[in-house]
Protein backbone atom coordinates (compact mmCIF):
# COMPACT_ATOMS: atom_id res chain seq x y z
CA UNK A 1 0.00 0.00 0.00
CA UNK A 2 1.53 3.18 -1.11
CA UNK A 3 1.32 5.57 1.83
CA UNK A 4 2.39 9.19 2.84
CA UNK A 5 2.88 9.46 6.51
CA UNK A 6 2.88 13.24 7.52
CA UNK A 7 4.06 14.53 11.20
CA UNK A 8 4.50 18.09 12.29
CA UNK A 9 7.80 20.26 13.63
CA UNK A 10 7.70 20.97 17.50
CA UNK A 11 6.35 24.07 17.72
CA UNK A 12 4.84 24.56 22.13
CA UNK A 13 8.12 25.18 23.09
CA UNK A 14 9.04 21.82 24.49
CA UNK A 15 11.35 20.58 21.52
CA UNK A 16 9.40 17.69 21.26
CA UNK A 17 5.99 16.91 18.78
CA UNK A 18 4.20 14.13 20.15
CA UNK A 19 3.37 13.22 16.45
CA UNK A 20 7.05 13.26 14.80
CA UNK A 21 7.94 11.51 17.65
CA UNK A 22 5.62 8.55 17.26
CA UNK A 23 5.75 8.43 13.85
CA UNK A 24 9.89 8.34 14.07
CA UNK A 25 9.48 4.91 16.16
CA UNK A 26 6.48 3.79 14.00
CA UNK A 27 8.78 3.97 10.95
CA UNK A 28 11.99 2.28 12.86
CA UNK A 29 9.83 -0.53 13.93
CA UNK A 30 7.30 -0.81 10.90
CA UNK A 31 7.88 1.30 7.85
CA UNK A 32 9.68 -1.81 5.67
CA UNK A 33 5.87 -3.50 6.08
CA UNK A 34 4.97 -0.29 3.60
CA UNK A 35 5.59 1.25 0.74
CA UNK A 36 5.76 4.76 2.63
CA UNK A 37 7.41 8.22 2.47
CA UNK A 38 7.37 10.15 5.40
CA UNK A 39 7.42 14.02 5.59
CA UNK A 40 7.39 16.39 8.67
CA UNK A 41 5.28 19.88 7.81
CA UNK A 42 6.34 22.95 9.45
CA UNK A 43 3.93 24.66 12.03
CA UNK A 44 3.39 27.34 9.86
CA UNK A 45 0.11 28.35 7.22
CA UNK A 46 1.51 27.76 3.53
CA UNK A 47 4.35 26.24 4.20
CA UNK A 48 2.74 23.26 5.81
CA UNK A 49 0.49 22.43 2.92
CA UNK A 50 3.85 23.23 0.09
CA UNK A 51 5.50 20.09 1.90
CA UNK A 52 2.39 18.18 1.52
CA UNK A 53 2.64 19.03 -2.36
CA UNK A 54 6.43 18.20 -2.43
CA UNK A 55 6.07 15.10 -0.71
CA UNK A 56 2.75 13.94 -2.75
CA UNK A 57 5.09 15.44 -5.98
CA UNK A 58 7.83 12.69 -4.72
CA UNK A 59 5.21 10.00 -3.96
CA UNK A 60 4.33 8.77 -7.04
CA UNK A 61 6.06 11.46 -10.33
CA UNK A 62 3.49 10.57 -12.27
CA UNK A 63 1.30 8.32 -11.06
CA UNK A 64 -2.18 10.10 -11.57
CA UNK A 65 -3.59 8.64 -8.48
CA UNK A 66 -0.66 9.00 -6.06
CA UNK A 67 -0.45 7.34 -2.92
CA UNK A 68 -3.69 5.11 -1.57
CA UNK A 69 -3.68 6.67 1.93
CA UNK A 70 -2.74 10.35 3.19
CA UNK A 71 -2.25 9.90 6.83
CA UNK A 72 -1.67 12.95 8.62
CA UNK A 73 -0.78 12.70 12.45
CA UNK A 74 -0.34 15.95 14.71
CA UNK A 75 0.02 16.46 18.60
CA UNK A 76 -3.90 17.22 20.36
CA UNK A 77 -2.07 19.04 23.47
CA UNK A 78 -4.33 18.17 26.22
CA UNK A 79 -5.40 14.70 24.97
CA UNK A 80 -5.55 12.13 26.70
CA UNK A 81 -6.35 9.66 23.68
CA UNK A 82 -5.41 8.87 20.18
CA UNK A 83 -8.08 11.07 17.97
CA UNK A 84 -9.21 9.83 14.63
CA UNK A 85 -10.17 13.02 13.04
CA UNK A 86 -13.67 12.84 11.29
CA UNK A 87 -13.91 16.26 10.16
CA UNK A 88 -12.05 19.60 8.48
CA UNK A 89 -13.66 22.51 8.77
CA UNK A 90 -12.84 26.03 6.54
CA UNK A 91 -11.34 28.14 8.80
CA UNK A 92 -7.85 28.85 10.58
CA UNK A 93 -6.54 31.56 12.76
CA UNK A 94 -5.44 34.83 11.23
CA UNK A 95 -2.64 36.17 10.10
CA UNK A 96 -1.88 38.13 13.77
CA UNK A 97 -1.86 35.20 15.58
CA UNK A 98 -5.00 33.28 17.33
CA UNK A 99 -7.13 36.57 18.21
CA UNK A 100 -8.31 36.24 15.01
CA UNK A 101 -10.19 33.85 12.68
CA UNK A 102 -10.65 33.55 9.05
CA UNK A 103 -11.93 30.95 6.14
CA UNK A 104 -8.93 29.00 5.07
CA UNK A 105 -10.50 29.77 1.07
CA UNK A 106 -13.75 32.08 1.18
CA UNK A 107 -14.72 30.00 -2.03
CA UNK A 108 -14.39 27.03 -0.88
CA UNK A 109 -16.97 23.78 0.68
CA UNK A 110 -17.32 24.62 4.67
CA UNK A 111 -15.68 21.27 5.10
CA UNK A 112 -14.61 17.99 4.00
CA UNK A 113 -14.76 14.71 5.79
CA UNK A 114 -12.62 12.28 6.27
CA UNK A 115 -11.93 9.11 3.50
CA UNK A 116 -10.60 7.18 6.12
CA UNK A 117 -13.14 4.31 8.22
CA UNK A 118 -13.01 6.22 11.25
CA UNK A 119 -14.99 4.30 13.83
CA UNK A 120 -13.62 1.29 12.52
CA UNK A 121 -10.10 2.83 12.91
CA UNK A 122 -10.60 3.88 16.22
CA UNK A 123 -11.92 0.42 17.43
CA UNK A 124 -9.01 -0.88 15.67
CA UNK A 125 -6.63 0.81 17.97
CA UNK A 126 -8.64 0.40 21.02
CA UNK A 127 -8.68 -2.99 20.00
CA UNK A 128 -4.59 -3.17 21.34
CA UNK A 129 -5.42 -1.50 23.94
CA UNK A 130 -4.68 1.85 23.29
CA UNK A 131 -7.25 4.74 24.67
CA UNK A 132 -8.63 6.15 21.21
CA UNK A 133 -12.02 7.88 20.21
CA UNK A 134 -13.27 9.65 16.57
CA UNK A 135 -13.15 13.41 17.25
CA UNK A 136 -15.29 15.29 15.27
CA UNK A 137 -13.30 18.56 15.36
CA UNK A 138 -9.18 18.77 15.13
CA UNK A 139 -9.28 22.69 15.76
CA UNK A 140 -8.71 25.35 13.67
CA UNK A 141 -4.67 25.29 13.66
CA UNK A 142 -2.36 23.30 11.36
CA UNK A 143 -3.66 19.89 11.72
CA UNK A 144 -6.94 21.44 10.45
CA UNK A 145 -5.29 23.13 7.84
CA UNK A 146 -3.15 19.96 6.66
CA UNK A 147 -6.19 17.75 6.59
CA UNK A 148 -8.94 20.50 4.95
CA UNK A 149 -5.91 21.02 2.24
CA UNK A 150 -5.54 17.06 1.30
CA UNK A 151 -9.02 16.70 1.19
CA UNK A 152 -10.13 19.20 -0.84
CA UNK A 153 -6.96 18.51 -3.46
CA UNK A 154 -7.73 14.55 -3.75
CA UNK A 155 -11.26 15.78 -4.47
CA UNK A 156 -10.76 18.34 -6.67
CA UNK A 157 -8.42 15.73 -8.67
CA UNK A 158 -10.81 13.15 -8.24
CA UNK A 159 -8.68 10.73 -7.04
CA UNK A 160 -9.48 7.81 -4.70
CA UNK A 161 -6.64 8.60 -2.43
CA UNK A 162 -8.01 7.93 0.94
CA UNK A 163 -7.04 10.79 3.85
CA UNK A 164 -7.26 11.14 7.17
CA UNK A 165 -5.99 12.63 10.21
CA UNK A 166 -4.44 11.32 13.71
CA UNK A 167 -4.28 13.11 16.75
CA UNK A 168 -2.14 11.84 19.85
CA UNK A 169 -1.91 13.25 23.30
CA UNK A 170 2.23 14.83 24.65
CA UNK A 171 4.61 12.52 25.57
CA UNK A 172 5.36 12.32 29.15
CA UNK A 173 8.58 14.36 28.65
CA UNK A 174 6.21 17.25 27.56
CA UNK A 175 4.05 16.91 30.21
CA UNK A 176 6.91 17.13 32.89
CA UNK A 177 7.64 20.48 31.11
CA UNK A 178 4.90 22.01 30.99
CA UNK A 179 2.83 21.24 34.38
CA UNK A 180 -0.87 22.37 33.44
CA UNK A 181 -0.59 19.76 30.58
CA UNK A 182 -1.81 16.88 32.69
CA UNK A 183 -2.57 14.24 30.22
CA UNK A 184 -0.28 11.99 28.06
CA UNK A 185 0.70 8.68 26.23
CA UNK A 186 3.81 7.12 26.05
CA UNK A 187 5.42 7.25 22.63
CA UNK A 188 5.64 3.45 22.09
CA UNK A 189 1.48 3.59 22.68
CA UNK A 190 1.50 6.22 19.57
CA UNK A 191 3.71 4.43 16.97
CA UNK A 192 1.46 1.58 17.65
CA UNK A 193 -1.42 3.66 16.94
CA UNK A 194 0.38 4.29 13.53
CA UNK A 195 1.02 0.91 13.15
CA UNK A 196 -2.59 -0.54 14.32
CA UNK A 197 -4.09 2.00 11.83
CA UNK A 198 -2.14 1.53 8.66
CA UNK A 199 -2.13 -2.23 8.79
CA UNK A 200 -5.86 -2.26 9.12
CA UNK A 201 -6.19 -0.27 6.20
CA UNK A 202 -3.36 -2.20 4.35
CA UNK A 203 -5.62 -5.39 5.06
CA UNK A 204 -8.59 -3.96 3.37
CA UNK A 205 -6.50 -1.82 0.48
CA UNK A 206 -7.71 -4.20 -2.71
CA UNK A 207 -3.63 -3.61 -3.97
N1 LIG B 1 -0.60 20.19 16.51
C1 LIG B 1 -1.19 21.46 16.17
C2 LIG B 1 -0.38 22.02 15.05
C3 LIG B 1 0.78 21.11 14.89
C4 LIG B 1 0.53 19.99 15.78
O1 LIG B 1 1.24 18.98 15.90
C5 LIG B 1 -2.68 21.33 15.84
O2 LIG B 1 -3.37 20.54 16.48
O3 LIG B 1 -3.17 22.03 14.94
Amino acid sequence: MRVLLTAFEPFDGTGLNASLEGCRLFLERWGAEFDLRFAVLPVEYGPDVAAVEAALAAVAPGAPDGPEVILHTGQATGAGEVRVERIAVNVRYGEDGKDSQEWIDPAGEIAYVSTLPVDALAAAVRAEGIPCVVSNHAGIYLCNHALYHSLRRVTAAGSRTRVGFLHVPCLPAQVEQVEERGRCLEVEETARAIYAVLRFLQRESPG
